[in-house]
């Protein structure tokens, strides 16, 4: 029963609960729920009750007051109280003594509605229960949080006491017409508010005097859009609760320490090297203890290692303070000293940093890292949190409890740039999550010159965290103990609910943006106010000797210890000549690179069994006893997989397979990411397989391939390139025992995560000495399907790369090959056959050292039936191949081959098939670059040398300006010169220069395609197409008999199934075998999702005779001039001491390898009518 103070109104008996209180019950089960559930199933539970819940109820007691039938009996009861202790009420009264008792009769339930009075009551209360929920919502809009005082509590008034008052009232409680005309009167605190403390009643001066504490000093908090009832409460706990913000005067002392060295060090620093740019802290100096803190409180909860992403401003007193790099270190920076290893060094604002220290608050030791970053704003982010993940994966830190990542940003940055939102945004996917990230923004209120009212159009600079419902605790900087408490409270909720969390320092910058700026060019007023200002560290430090804490020689005496310690450390740099680049460096992987020989590279085949097993299990629906519902594509493709194995054969899904399934066994985690790489975006690879009768039932073969192998993940991501591009570079950054893959959905979109790839892949090693061995999957080819799912823009890498194109290496060493991949930036590659795939993945993780490696994945090759490599080149015996010779007639006369085509990735496949159109084969070779960067000049030589007097064409299918073409020239030209070979030169074929990658336009695709092939191999003559008309009905009746011998086959086998005599005669079963099958052509498409366009139409589209002409005239006469095959001439062998016979389809860095008479299946001279090679026989393969 409650009861009303007499002042406000007559007294009256409630006789029923109010809505405060319905509301309050109905939050209190929910919360006794989610308790329940929390403690039973150990989960973070959110409640389900809200409050829309809350208004339901409440407009069911507006009903009910109106008319208490109109209600279900159990409402009834519950509104009238009747299942409330009379206990309980009892306990109500006595603590409420101002008010008075009930009258007599009038307790108890009621059938009547309140009288009139009652509602002024119930008003009253709302009226409270609004205000303080404005507090809690929009209480941080009258926060003061500028130190300049420019800002004023809405973001426009002046910040005069009196306005800002008004703005308060104004923001706060401008919904509420009610008039309080006694700010004594008492209210009962509802549940939803901890300010009471201990107390359930307060006056409403007091409750309004605590809500202007908690919601408008120096903190503005902004949790309200968190929908947990529970994370809510545990906010109100840290902000609300009287005495909340409360700190010993050890813990006092401890950060004006922190805070005089942040600010001793930027002195320090301004001193020295007054022209030098150091980005300084100065005005937001508070960052440094509250990094300080939040590593003391993160270490005491458990966390031994934290992972820092931050730009420039206080970097290097971060390196300084928080991670405490040898002063010296940091100074000689400062000094014109010359690095002594590799590396072509950053500016020292840059660099990065791994250190291991004993926390003195935790007495845990840390490990800390500072990832290096480039200048561009925030890119770091991503990679911090992929590095972290990796890191807590390798740890077996499921939760995030040991790995903390944490991540500094500047306001304009922070709100300006999208691979903020992006990372953001990966904090809660299963496979990007870090458990929580602790962001820190230094808002100085200024983004280089431009104000924020100019630079962003959110109220804030961190509205970007409300996404995800990170809370938001906006700090003065000027209040050195609130900034410390929000990192206190930021580590404790990160610890407690592994969520993101965000610490907006509000400051300012004392000097310009460099200390080379003018800012009062800008900023004028602002930096009137900004001279006139104390330094936060001296007005805190006088706040404390005020206070008593500590007396001012103590303070002098700080000041100047760490200033003694700054000229000794300058002093010991002075003596510093030369660094090593590997002294700064994010990520040491100790221990990797000791006792390797550099430019050893591990073989790459592996054994027959090996293949069998993984080839089988991929084939493999999941065990029975899994109950597994599988789709009916499914099924068929794993039969296609099956086929396969028994064949001995492996398409590009099975070839990756291989390489995934052999590195796992090898105890390589592998990892694979990016947009519906689960399925794979021409639904080729399905790894991950769903039931499809049960909601998140899933199964991956490559994870059941060995009980002791190491993992697979292959995770597909938010719809983001750069954030996830970023994660998964961090990633690879973190163990060089892991092989990440990154997949482009089409190699167009990567240009969106650019800055990554230019900043980071590109250039990461030769800045930072950082290895790291990502490799990217850029899906690219021209297939008619338009400008923007066409070109992974193959010629931006390799403009990109660092091979000189002028000089031709020395190769005499056998080292030669290791030597090129360690001395790139990284590989780049175009390859035609699963098996090349294979053995490039595979090296990824068999040098001994860690490269990227981009390669230019294929769409339509994906299903291409020539597109394929018989086990035998995954085999022990066989290796990566650079470049794949041509091994069809023409390399048998090579003396006779007219020309001779270099191309690189897709294109070959249409080269082929026209060349056999035209009848070429003897007269043309083809030769396909697979590795284009490092460039294989040796290979490449020895090719040239091999067709003496072969016409030299470069062939592509991208347009001029784009593709390898301006990146092989230059090389092919040294490679000629090396050669001597100075009467001839390689002539381009392919499509015209061009600003778009490709025509959307399907006929305009294929006159561009006409044009390129006529200009190669000239029109189709008479005879050609006699040729292709008798092939294709050679083909058709191939393929009728085919489908009748399947036919009869299917029915021989239900004939037996129903036990019938197939013959008609004699026992079931007694039937001849039925003719095996050839091998398949193609592979099915599932129906679902975007596939590649066929090969038939638009790999090789047909071509339309000799209605367009071609741009550049070939050799016309060809043909016609081929000589029947002599035999080989000794001056087919290569000169040189060290050229092996190019001929030989003997691979790289194998010392011995089995020759194979048979023609291998990859090899497209092959017709289709060819039998496929006995599987029973293994050394047909082997
Ligand atoms: C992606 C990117 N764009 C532009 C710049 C140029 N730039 C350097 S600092 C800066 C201002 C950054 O302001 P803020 O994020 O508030 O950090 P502050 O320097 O104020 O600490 C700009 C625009 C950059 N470094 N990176």
């Amino acid at each position: 029963m409650y009861l009303k103070p007499g002042r406000l109104g007559p007294s009256i008996v409630m006789k029923s609960l109010t809505t405060i209180d319905i509301t309050r019950r109905s939050l209190q089960i929910t919360k006794a729920l989610s308790a329940r559930k929390d403690r039973s199933s150990n989960l973070k539970v959110d409640s389900f009750a809200n409050g829309s819940n809350a208004s339901y109820i409440e407009r069911l007691y507006r009903k009910w007051a109106k008319d208490p039938n109109s209600v279900d009996e159990s409402w009834h009861n519950y509104f009238t109280g009747k299942r409330r202790t009379i206990k309980q009420d009892r306990q109500l009264k006595t603590k409420h003594r101002k008010w008075e008792p009930a009258a007599a009769g009038t307790g108890g339930s009621t059938t009547t509605p309140a009288p009139a009075a009652d509602w002024k009551y119930i008003d009253d209360h709302l009226v409270v229960q609004a205000i303080i929920r404005a507090y809690q919502t929009r209480g941080h809009l009258a926060a003061d949080l500028d130190p300049l005082g420019i800002v004023g509590p809405t973001g426009h008034t002046p910040s005069t006491e009196d306005k800002k008052l008004q703005a308060t009232k104004a923001v706060l409680r401008q919904h509420y017409a009610y008039a309080f005309n006694d700010l004594n009167a008492l209210f009962k605190l509802p549940t939803t508010t901890l300010i009471g403390g201990d107390e359930q009643f307060l006056p409403l001066r007091e409750i309004l005097d605590r809500l202007e504490r908690a919601y408008c000093g120096h903190i503005g908090v902004e949790y309200m859009m968190i929908t947990s009832i529970l994370k809510s409460t545990w906010i109100r706990q840290h902000f609300e609760v009287p005495g909340a913000i409360n700190f010993s005067a050890e813990e006092k002392k401890l950060i004006l320490e922190r805070l005089t060295r942040s600010s001793g060090f930027e002195n320090f620093l301004a001193k020295k090297y007054s022209s030098e740019k150091r980005f300084g802290l100065e005005g937001c100096d508070i960052m440094i203890p509250i990094m300080k803190e939040i590593i003391d409180q993160s270490s005491k909860l458990g966390v031994e290692s934290v992972h820092i992403g931050m730009a420039h401003r206080g970097r290097l007193n971060v390196l300084a303070n928080v991670c405490r790099k040898p002063l010296e270190e940091i100074l000689s920076q400062f000094n014109s000293i010359k690095a002594t290893d590799g590396g072509s060094g950053d500016v020292k604002y840059h660099l990065g940093l791994f250190t291991k220290r004993y926390n003195r608050q935790s007495k845990k030791n840390v490990r800390i890292t500072v990832v290096a970053n480039p200048s561009h704003l925030e890119f770091v982010n991503p990679v911090v949190l992929g590095k972290a993940r990796a890191e807590m994966f390798m740890r077996g830190d499921y939760q995030g409890n040991k790995v903390l990542p944490v991540l500094i940003h500047g306001d304009a940055s922070f709100c300006g740039q999208g691979v903020v939102y992006e990372s953001i945004h990966l904090t809660d996917l299963p496979a990007y999550t870090t458990y929580g990230t602790i962001h820190v923004v230094v808002n100085n209120q200024v983004g280089f010159t431009t104000d924020p009212r100019f630079s962003r159009s959110s109220r804030y600079c961190t509205d970007v965290a409300r996404v995800v419902n990170a809370p938001i605790f906006h700090v003065n900087a000027d209040d050195p103990e609130a900034c410390v408490h929000c990192a206190r409270v930021a580590a404790k909720w990160r610890a407690k609910y592994h969520r993101d969390v965000v610490i907006d320092i509000v400051g300012y910058r004392r000097n310009g943006h460099n200390e080379a700026d003018e800012p009062a060019f800008t900023q004028p007023l602002m930096y009137q106010r900004i001279r006139k200002l104390k330094p936060c560290t001296v007005k805190y430090a006088e706040k404390l000797v005020h206070d008593g804490v500590i007396k001012m020689e103590e303070y002098t005496e700080m000041t100047a210890k760490y200033e003694k310690i700054c000229n000794e450390a300058f002093e010991k740099s002075q003596k510093i000549k030369t660094f090593k680049n590997s002294h700064w460096i994010d990520s040491p992987w100790s221990g990797y690179f000791q006792g390797r020989n550099r430019l050893k590279l591990c073989p790459t085949g592996v054994n027959l069994k090996v293949l069998m097993h993984i080839g089988n299990k991929f084939a493999s629906p999941p065990p029975t006893e899994n109950k597994f519902t599988l789709h009916k594509g499914i099924m068929r493709i794993l039969g296609i997989r099956k086929k396969m194995v028994e064949d001995k054969i492996a398409d590009w899904s099975l070839g990756e397979a291989f390489a995934i399934g052999t590195l796992v066994k090898d105890g390589i985690h592998v990892r694979i990411s990016g947009q519906d790489v689960e399925r794979g975006t021409f639904s080729h690879r399905h790894h991950v397989l769903h039931d499809q009768t049960k909601d998140k039932v899933r199964y991956n073969s490559l994870q059941h391939l060995y009980p002791d192998q190491a993992p697979y993940d292959v995770c597909n991501s938010s719809l983001s390139e750069c954030a996830v591009m970023g994660f998964d570079l961090g990633y690879s950054m973190a163990n060089p025992n892991t092989l990440v893959i990154w997949e482009a959905q089409f190699g167009d979109f990567a240009n969106t995560a650019q800055a990554i790839i230019d900043q980071f892949v590109a250039s990461g090693e030769t800045k930072w000495v950082r290895q790291s061995g990502l490799v990217l999957f850029l899906p690219h080819s021209m297939e008619g399907m338009g400008p923007e799912h066409s070109s992974g823009r193959l010629e931006r890498f390799l403009q990109l790369s660092n091979d000189d194109p002028d000089c031709f290496p020395v190769m005499c060493d056998s080292d030669y090959v290791a030597r090129q991949l360690l001395n790139c930036n990284w590989i780049v590659t175009n390859l035609t056959t699963p098996a090349n795939l294979f053995h490039a993945l595979r090296r990824q993780v068999g040098m001994s050292f860690r490269k990227p490696m981009i390669n230019f994945s294929p769409k339509s090759l994906l299903r291409h039936p020539l597109a394929r490599s018989p086990f035998r080149d995954f085999n022990e015996c066989s290796s990566f191949q650079r470049i794949i010779p041509d091994k069809g007639k023409a390399s048998h006369n090579p003396e006779c081959v007219e020309q001779l085509i270099l191309c690189s990735g897709k294109v070959y496949y249409d080269l082929v098939k026209e060349r056999d159109d035209h009848d070429q084969e003897a007269t043309t070779a083809i030769v396909r670059v697979e590795q284009i960067c490092p460039f294989p000049y040796d290979l490449i030589y020895k090719q040239l040398e091999l067709y003496p007097k072969a016409d030299l064409f470069w062939v592509q299918e991208e347009h001029k300006n784009q593709g390898a073409w301006t990146y092989v020239q230059p090389r092919l030209d040294t490679v000629l010169i090396e050669l001597k070979a100075n009467d001839r030169c390689f002539l381009y074929r392919g499509r015209p220069p061009n600003s778009a990658s490709s025509t959307g336009n399907k006929v305009q695709h294929l006159t561009e395609y006409n044009d390129l092939i006529t200009s190669i191999f000239g029109e189709l003559t008479e005879e050609n197409k006699c040729r292709m008309e008798e092939k294709k009905k050679a083909a058709k009746s191939k393929a009728l008999k085919e489908s009748e011998a399947k036919l009869a086959k299917e029915k021989m086998a239900k004939m037996k199934e129903e036990g019938k005599d197939p013959k008609g005669a004699g026992p079931a079963g007694s039937a001849p075998p039925a003719k095996p099958q050839r091998k398949p052509t193609d592979s099915t498409s599932p129906s679902e999702g975007p596939s590649p366009a066929a090969p038939a139409a638009s790999a090789s589209p047909g071509r339309k005779s000799a209605s367009s002409a071609p741009t550049n005239q070939p050799n016309q006469a060809r043909k016609q001039n081929v000589p029947q095959a002599p035999a080989k001439q000794e001056n087919q062998t290569p000169k040189r001491a060290d050229t092996p016979n190019p001929n030989s389809s003997k691979q790289e860095n194998t010392p011995a390898r089995k020759q194979h008479s048979p023609t291998p299946a990859t090899d497209p001279n092959r017709t289709k009518t060819e039998e496929k090679p006995s599987s029973e026989d293994p050394n047909d393969f082997w």
